[in-house]
């Protein structure tokens, strides 16, 4: 074997490999198990024995050759490798964009922006306040009785401080009657909590309730506002009925129906401010007089998103919740 043909052999296919491929390839033909310089040791012992150790030495320096040529050709490989691969990377930014999977806020978040940006325009001041409440802005300043059923355990979730998970926003609108001078209009949406899990009920949902207060405010106007609301919502002109009702907070209280292909649907509920509630809060409840509304959010989405089962609100299927309505 002419060992001089072996090193210039091993040069030029050196010089001619341009992948990493090729360099297995040439890793195979010299030093694997039938390569060339591995077929040379194999023989070592085929020399004359006063060859061998001279031999011997030209096979490692080959050995050590194939190394050092081998390092060199594959850093030059490797950096040319690695810059094709960041070219072919290159964003092209004249691509159409695919915009089939665009994400979008909850069905929930819509609804809220959209009411509350309707009051807006009305004049409302948007409220919110803490979902962790005493008793008291609960319950007791909102003419709500100490053996009133919902105050019941069953009902609310109370906290081992003797405070409780709010049950509605209605505290909210406490706190802005203590804090603010009237006249008021103020709307308050928020996660409210109720300790009521089936088909139907989720133990947090969400509510807007709204309230005004001024001089000489009357069920009237309480009316023209909610008709005119609801028009805006549904985007026709509905029909709409107040029937009686009751609630400790309000006097006289209604229920709100509007008509759909279904008969009678109840939406709301509302009323003229109960004048304890005004007295309770310090507010001269001879000069003032105010009506309150509240509503809850998760039906109004289900109606305006057409969804049948509320509780897929609350299962983050995206397919589910980011229609594009
Ligand atoms: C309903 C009924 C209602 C109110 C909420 C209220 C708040 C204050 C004073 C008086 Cl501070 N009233 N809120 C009044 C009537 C009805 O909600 O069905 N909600 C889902």
């Amino acid at each position: 074997m002419d060992l001089s043909k072996l090193k210039a052999d091993l040069k030029k296919d050196f010089n001619s490999s341009s992948s990493s491929i090729d360099l297995q390839n040439l890793k195979v033909k010299y030093l694997g198990k039938k390569g060339k310089i591995t077929n040379l040791s194999k023989k070592l012992s085929t020399f004359e024995k006063k060859h061998r150790p001279k031999v011997g030495k030209k096979i490692n320096e080959l050995k050590l050759l194939f190394n050092e040529l081998n390092d060199k050709t594959s850093l030059k490989i490797e950096k040319k490798e690695l810059e094709i691969e960041i070219s072919k990377d290159q964003v092209d930014v004249s691509l159409p964009v695919d915009t089939s999977q665009r994400g979008g806020l909850h069905p929930i978040t819509r609804t809220i922006e959209k009411i509350s940006s309707y009051f807006l325009t009305k004049g409302y001041l948007i409220e919110d306040g803490p979902e962790i409440e005493s008793e008291y802005y609960n319950f007791d300043a909102l003419n709500i009785p100490q053996d009133h059923p919902a105050r019941d355990m069953h009902d609310t979730f109370y906290l081992s401080t003797g405070d409780l998970l709010r049950t509605h926003t209605s505290p909210v609108q406490i706190h802005a009657l203590e804090k603010y001078e009237m006249p008021l209009k103020i709307l308050c949406p928020g996660k409210v909590y109720r300790s009521d899990s089936d088909p139907t009920h989720t133990p947090m949902f969400h509510q807007i309730e709204g309230l005004v207060i001024d001089k000489n405010v009357n069920f009237g106007n309480l009316k023209k506002e909610l008709v005119d609301f609801l028009n805006y919502f549904f985007g026709k002109d509905l029909k709409v009925r107040f029937r009686p009702s009751y609630f400790p907070f309000t006097e006289p209280s209604a229920e709100v129906d509007i008509m759909d292909q279904k008969g009678w649907l109840e939406i709301m509920g509302c009323g003229m401010v109960h004048p304890n509630v005004l007295k309770m809060s310090g507010i001269d409840y001879k000069k003032y007089s105010g009506f309150a509304f509240g509503l809850g959010i998760e039906r109004m989405a289900k109606l305006d998103y057409s969804i049948s089962d509320m509780r897929i609100l609350f299962e983050n299927d995206l397919k589910a919740i980011s229609g594009k309505k």
